[in-house]
């Protein structure tokens, strides 16, 4: 399955390469703390079953699910009469561990899971099926055994907001294809998925008081084919589908620039009056809202309204960036009006760094995606109490190229290598201080990207990197170990049929 073009790229195993650790060494992200016990090694089998009384049931269903189709055991949850071989999900974590934090340990006779919350138990199964052979990502059952090596780890995330994020204004993707990435992003205990549903290229949820936003607006796309839009009803299959894997949505409306495809669906929204033709180039910079017009702010709120209504997450992303057709003047009575009224929906506001002009209230977050080391807007916000979300474009962004050679992406904030994208830390390369810091992001712009093997390209190996700076400690960051562990993600996405860059950093085994 994982054929193509793309794969031919790369690919290169550099001669002396480390031989393929053990599992318990391997997990990306990598955990807090691993304690091998090269005595024990639990094996699944026909018998096995998983524990997961009350609130973990959950989560047990999703570890059986994870475990079934590879395996072709049954895999009960729950069963009437346990009887060895079992896998038990408890609740009864130390508080020590945190919200999302798990302790895991695997023995002979069975692999005990702890942790305060169903989120502990959810990244705990992504360590556990990372300690299974590669083969239990397929589809289809494969020959075992199913052994997982013994020992114990204690784990728990350095930030609370660990985000990737899709852009289907600009190439729009189905729900299945989105889908699709939330079970790839999971897997490396991302929790946080930013969807960036508005551009000048396209307006891509259904808003019921602005009907034509989607039947003119969601029509278009980068290159001219046929765009499209999520309804209500989808948008919520993605946030519950998301949830389902611990994963919270944060929508963005990008406000004021970035906004041809409600400005062409809409008249009224312009300042004189006269809808712009649709836009299908990749250019930026050059759309407003009218910021003078009253209409303006009734368009603004009822959008805010429909959207915090739909979206059970904490954030609301008001995008803010690259307003190059809004004098500062304008921007900043834009924002005076707007970022109310995302709390009056019950939300905070997220938006890219430039909205620090507009001094946003300190709960509001800012997203840094500039190239440069901080902004000194960063520190006036860190100073108002606002934290910053980490995504340098120069090291975070998913669609840069990763060397002259790459067929997809653009490459205005240089290029970026899997070294390039591990070797920043979040707080250090801002300059912002540790607490000041929400999290990290992996943005990915849609310009050159269409289907799913262009966004898997992209990602991987990238986003393991970003997804391993905002989970494990900071001094636990080692070059030469993640690219070894990387190394052993290769045959699991091979067996998921899932596509990756064969950068020639890693040595694939
Ligand atoms: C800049 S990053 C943008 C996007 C483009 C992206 C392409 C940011 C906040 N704005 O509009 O799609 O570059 O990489």
């Amino acid at each position: 399955v994982v054929a193509g073009a793309l794969l031919a790229a790369g690919g290169v195993v550099p001669a002396g390469a480390a031989p393929a650790p053990s599992a318990m060494d391997s997990i990306v992200p990598a955990p807090e703390s691993v304690t091998p016990d090269p005595a024990a090694e639990f094996e699944l089998s026909e018998r096995t079953a998983v524990l997961a009384p009350g609130e973990a049931a959950g989560v047990g269903e999703y570890l059986a699910g994870v475990l079934r189709p590879a395996t072709g055991f049954p895999v009960p949850v729950n069963p009437a009469l346990p009887g060895t071989g079992d896998i038990a999900l408890a609740l009864d974590g130390d508080p020590a561990l945190g919200p999302e934090g798990y302790r895991l340990q695997v023995t002979d006779e069975a692999v005990r899971v702890h942790a305060t919350s169903p989120d502990g138990l959810f990244n705990a199964v992504q360590t556990l099926r990372q300690l299974l052979p590669a083969g239990i990502e397929s589809a289809t059952a494969q020959p075992g055994p199913w052994t997982m090596p013994g020992g114990e780890i204690t784990d728990k995330p350095r930030f609370g907001h660990r985000s990737a994020q899709l852009d289907p204004a600009r190439h729009f993707f189905t729900v299945d294809m989105v889908k699709r990435y939330i079970d790839q992003i999971a897997k490396y205990k991302i929790n946080r998925l930013h969807l960036h549903l508005t551009d000048d290229q396209g307006w891509r949820l259904q808003i019921n008081s602005w009907p034509r936003l989607t039947e003119v607006g969601g029509q278009t796309e980068v290159g001219g084919t046929p765009g499209g839009f999520y309804t209500q009803q989808d948008y919520t299959d993605i946030v519950n589908y998301a949830a389902s894997r611990h994963i919270s949505v944060v929508p963005e409306i990008d406000m004021p620039g970035h906004t041809n495809a409600a400005l062409a669906s809409y008249a009224e929204l312009n300042c004189d009056g006269v809808a712009k033709p649709p836009y299908t180039g990749i250019d930026v910079g050059f759309s407003s809202l009218c910021v003078n017009k009253d209409i303006t702010y009734r368009f603004v709120e009822d959008v805010i309204r429909e959207v915090a209504a739909l979206t059970p997450g904490e954030y609301l992303h008001i995008g803010g960036d690259e307003a190059h057709s809004t004098t500062d003047e304008d921007y900043t009575a834009f924002m005076a009006k707007v970022l109310p009224l995302v709390e009056k929906y019950g939300k905070k506001p997220l938006g890219w760094h430039e909205y620090g002009k507009a001094a946003p209230q300190g709960d509001a977050a800012l997203q840094f995606w500039g190239t440069t080391n901080g902004d000194p807007l960063l520190d006036d916000a860190v100073a108002r109490g606002n934290k910053i979300l980490a995504s340098p474009a120069n090291k975070s962004y998913l669609d840069m190229k990763y060397d002259e050679n790459t067929p997809l992406g653009l490459q205005w904030a240089g290029f970026i290598e899997v070294a390039d994208a591990y070797g920043w830390d979040p707080a250090d390369h801002l300059g912002v201080p540790e607490e000041s810091i929400l999290g990290v992001e992996a943005p990915m712009f849609s310009e050159t990207l269409e289907t799913s093997q262009h966004i898997e390209f992209m990602a991987f190996p990238r986003l393991p990197a970003i997804a391993e700076l905002g989970w494990s400690p900071k001094q636990s960051r080692d070059w030469e170990s993640f690219r070894t562990r990387l190394a052993a993600q290769g045959p699991r996405w091979q067996a998921a049929g899932q596509d990756f860059y064969r950068s020639p950093q890693i040595p694939w085994t």
